[in-house]
């Protein structure tokens, strides 16, 4: 297979039109108002509420701050049962906030958190569950509530993939006590840098808007370590300009999500997560599982054949969160405690998915799949 011109890369941010930023742009030069809760932030937190169906949004400088500020929202200490199927800023929230991280294994089918495994997890010193809708994909909210009202913790989506996503027509972000979004470049819906936490009271909104101001409440009283995790101006119009487009981003990339559903559902030894019942999906990475034996050549082989063909795909989430420095020697770490995430870790490769990339270039990268 001959090298494409261009690179293609696993996503690829889908800028606004520059004319429409430019308007923007004036009206910040006009306010001077640059950041710290300003007019453009607000009405973005406001559209978001209403377009995403939940009732308060805090927006933050990033997921990560996002995830450490939910965690000190809730007060959250001790151990958290949390998946090491994930991008290592989930696992990194706890630490930040001296929480020891208990990891649980995944269910094979969409490699959420198995709520089957999380009772035989809880200690005395565990007081919440920190889930990851890993690829946009819902895990299994009731169950997980279930068990949490039972041993009375709290729950944390990590919904960074989530964005958009609804089941039963509810936004998956209404489930658990906070959620939190990650609106970075690679994101389907982008503020650059940026993320949000979810919250179901206009105290808790309180709260969290204090905690991502230094712990200001006023002028003159500080309430508690806070941090700085503000949303600029700059980028709450990048935002707004995002949402003016969503709606065509999700059209696009289900169309290329089915696209590549139909040219690799018949490669033996080649597996994708099936649409789940009831569910709105994100569309927000397309991955797939490489059964070596099967297909004949592993992922990681499959992954630089890719590369020489100028093809960009990338091993979400390998390796494990647990197979990290910080995090391999924890008790929980163990591979015979987590034997699906390993093999789904050794498995999987995220193909590219974004906007601008067209039907030709998915057709390409499925021939080479095939063509192996
Ligand atoms: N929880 C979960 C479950 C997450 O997945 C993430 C982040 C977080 C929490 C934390 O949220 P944030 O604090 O990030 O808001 C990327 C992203 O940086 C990260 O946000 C994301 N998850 C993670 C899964 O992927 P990298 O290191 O793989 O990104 P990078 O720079 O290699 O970019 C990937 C490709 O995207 C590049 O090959 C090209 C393209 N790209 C990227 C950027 C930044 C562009 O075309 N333009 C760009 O500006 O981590």
């Amino acid at each position: 297979m001959k090298q494409t011109d261009k690179p293609i890369t696993v996503t690829r941010p889908c800028l606004p039109p520059l004319e429409e930023f430019i308007p923007y742009l004036q009206q910040i030069w006009d306010n001077k108002w640059i950041t710290n809760n300003g007019p453009l932030h607000q009405q973005l937190e406001q559209e978001l509420a209403e377009y995403l169906g939940v009732k308060y949004i805090s927006l933050f400088s990033n997921g990560t701050l996002a995830l450490i500020s939910a965690l000190q929202a809730l007060n959250i200490q001790g151990e958290v049962i949390t998946t090491p199927f994930s991008f290592v800023a989930t696992t990194h929230s706890l630490w930040w906030n001296k929480i020891t991280p208990v990891f649980v294994d995944i269910e094979p089918e969409y490699l959420n958190l198995d709520p089957a495994k999380i009772e035989a997890a809880i200690t005395p010193f565990t007081t919440a569950i920190m889930p990851v809708h890993v690829y946009g994909n819902p895990c299994q909210m009731e169950e997980i509530q279930r068990i949490a009202n039972k041993h009375g913790l709290k729950v944390i989506y990590d919904a960074a993939h989530a964005f958009g996503v609804k089941k039963d027509g509810v936004s998956v972000l209404n489930y658990g006590d906070l959620s939190i979004l990650s609106f970075h470049a690679t994101k389907v819906f982008s503020t650059i840098e940026g993320g949000a936490i979810v919250c179901h009271s206009e105290e808790m909104k309180h709260h969290i808007d204090n905690l991502k101001n230094f712990g200001f409440r006023g002028e003159l009283v500080v309430e508690e370590p806070g941090i700085n995790a503000k949303l600029n101006e700059f980028q709450a119009a990048y935002g707004l300009l995002q949402l003016k487009y969503i709606d065509s981003f999700f059209e696009k990339r289900k169309i290329i999500t089915k696209l590549y559903q139909t040219l690799i559902k018949d490669i033996q030894g080649i597996h994708f997560i099936s649409d789940m019942d009831g569910v709105t999906p994100g569309y927000s990475y397309f991955p797939i599982l490489i059964d070596e034996k099967v297909y004949g050549i592993s992922r990681d082989n499959l992954y630089d054949k890719l590369k020489e063909s100028n093809i960009f795909a990338r091993r979400y989430f390998y390796p494990l969160i647990s197979n990290f420095e910080p995090y391999r020697d924890l008790p929980s770490a163990i591979t015979e405690n987590l034997l699906i995430a390993t093999k789904a870790a050794i498995e999987v490769l995220c193909l590219p998915i974004y906007v601008e990339l067209n039907e030709i270039d998915v057709y390409k990268i499925c021939s080479i799949i095939k063509n192996i």
